[in-house]
């Protein structure tokens, strides 16, 4: 349905060779038709153009002619969202467009809101609100892997996956709200051992795709990376090491560090999240407590820890405990410890042996206020999410908290069904499971369940027959 015209600068703000306005919806032909003057052709007008052909001309505002610029046009429903639309490129200066911007806008386009353009394109049905997010991803990726998983997303693979996994839900669906129907009548229309099967499979299907989060979100947002350890062991220095700049504070009193700091950094193919963390140690004074608190919090977020020691401290040893019962209490991070100022040490090599025995951790010597170890470091870390860059290109990955949450509702409510599925008498709530994981499957996707149950259970048996 074509809705109210909007308009919008579709390229960044700022000096550039050449600058994109958009507009779409109902009447953008005719609003084209008012500003711009085709070269060589005065009759010409947008009304009766065809899609994907390009014109060029001037474009005006009501104070004259505001540029050059090539009109696009696309009509619908051939067009990203299904509307009509026009597109000029004109001359890259913040003014140009501007004008040109408002020349659309005085002529009765409203400013578009911010992805309203996409929006359009899910509610026209050309693509899937999956579809739609990794658009967004893609465009705010920040590595080559992140990029190509967006792209393949784009593309659909994880759509269509769960659409698959939809059709055979709905299916299931369907025979048990038809033996609903028929209740009074005892029918079964699918025996309860191929129906649960068929729910293991998806159940197993799904566990999977819920699986591949723990991976697959490092590709997106990066591997959230914590700098923990005791005061003054060099973790501030540490993170600007590895940022190569001084954005932390460095000094040499214990309890620098209040607040954390996070910064990114890319290392090969992998983007790391980076956060300097308050020196763990018992500490009554207020803002430092906080501050220690919230260290707990990032560690207990992290994906991979790297724990920082003072090797020239003498007290190692009980390091060596703390880093284990780190390690102990948060399983599901990586961890790395680092021996940091093997310059002052007495005795680096012991020390380091000492702490990949008791830690069961790689072990790295640094020196990070001179930089001394520190492409090791990061060659243990690539390491330690090796294959991630590859990750993109083996199977259908789930890298969004929403569709995780969503497909972790939907393996419950299957883990209940499977539960249900010998008692005859249950078929009501089978039913139901089923719906609520067909849901949670749907809400990934964007689609509306019920309409779609009822077109399933109707175009499959003739029921007045
Ligand atoms: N000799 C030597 N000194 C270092 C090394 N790394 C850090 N330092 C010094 O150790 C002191 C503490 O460094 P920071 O980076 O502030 O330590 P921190 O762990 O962030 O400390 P808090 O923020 O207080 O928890 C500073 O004086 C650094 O210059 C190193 O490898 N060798
Ligand atoms: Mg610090």
């Amino acid at each position: 349905m074509p809705e109210f015209p909007i308009a919008a600068i579709a390229t960044p703000v700022g000096v550039g060779a050449l600058a994109i306005v958009r507009m779409s919806g109902r009447g953008v032909l005719e609003i084209a038709d008012r500003v711009f003057r085709k070269k060589g052709n005065p009759e010409f007008s947008f009304t009766e153009a065809d899609g994907f052909t390009a014109h060029f001309g001037t474009l005006s505002d009501i104070r004259g002619m505001v540029d050059e610029v090539i009109a696009l046009v696309f009509r619908a429903p051939s067009s990203f969202t299904m509307e009509d639309m026009v597109e000029f490129t004109c001359h890259g200066g913040p003014v140009v467009v501007r004008h040109l911007l408002q020349a659309l806008l005085d002529n009765g386009c409203r400013l578009a809101e911010p992805g309203e353009f996409t929006r359009r394109a899910f509610l026209n049905g050309r693509i899937d609100l999956l579809q739609a997010e990794a658009i967004g991803e893609m465009i705010h990726a920040r590595t080559e892997s992140a990029f190509r998983t967006a792209v393949t997303q784009m593309q659909g693979s994880l759509s269509r996956h769960l659409q698959e996994m939809r059709a055979g839900l709905l299916q299931s669906c369907a025979l048990l709200e038809l033996e609903l129907d028929f209740s009074e009548e005892d029918v079964e229309f699918q025996s309860r051992d191929a129906l649960r099967l068929e729910v293991q499979r998806l159940q197993s299907e799904i566990s999977r795709l819920v699986d591949s989060y723990r991976e697959g979100h490092l590709l997106t947002e990066g591997v959230a990376t914590v700098i923990a350890g005791r005061p003054n062991a060099g973790k501030s220095t540490l993170l600007n090491a590895l940022l190569g700049q001084e954005r932390a504070i460095v000094s040499h009193m214990p309890g620098t560090t209040r607040d954390y700091i996070e910064e990114c950094f890319v290392h090969e193919k992998t983007m790391f999240r980076l956060t300097d963390t308050a020196g763990l140690r018992h500490s009554d004074e207020e803002v430092e407590h906080e501050g220690i608190q919230r260290s707990y919090r990032k560690i207990s977020e992290a994906d991979l820890l790297l724990y920082i020691i003072d090797s020239s401290s003498g007290d190692f040893q009980k390091e060596a405990v703390a880093a284990l019962e780190l390690r102990q209490s948060h399983p599901e991070a990586r961890m790395i410890v680092v021996a940091n100022k093997t310059d002052l040490a007495q005795d680096a090599a012991g020390t380091i042996a000492m702490l990949q025995a008791e830690t069961g951790c790689p072990v790295i010597a640094m020196a990070a206020s001179k930089g001394e170890g520190l492409s090791e470091l990061k060659t243990t870390m690539a390491g330690m999410v090796e294959g991630l860059d590859k990750l993109h290109e083996a199977s259908v990955l789930v890298t969004s908290l929403r569709h995780y949450e969503a497909l972790r509702n939907a393996t419950d409510s299957l883990l209940n069904a499977l539960q249900l599925i010998s008692d005859t008498e249950a078929t009501e709530l089978i039913a139901f499971e089923l719906r609520s994981a067909l849901d949670y499957v749907g809400e990934i996707t964007g689609k509306v369940v019920s309409e779609e149950l009822l077109n399933t259970i109707f175009s499959q048996f003739c029921i007045g027959k």
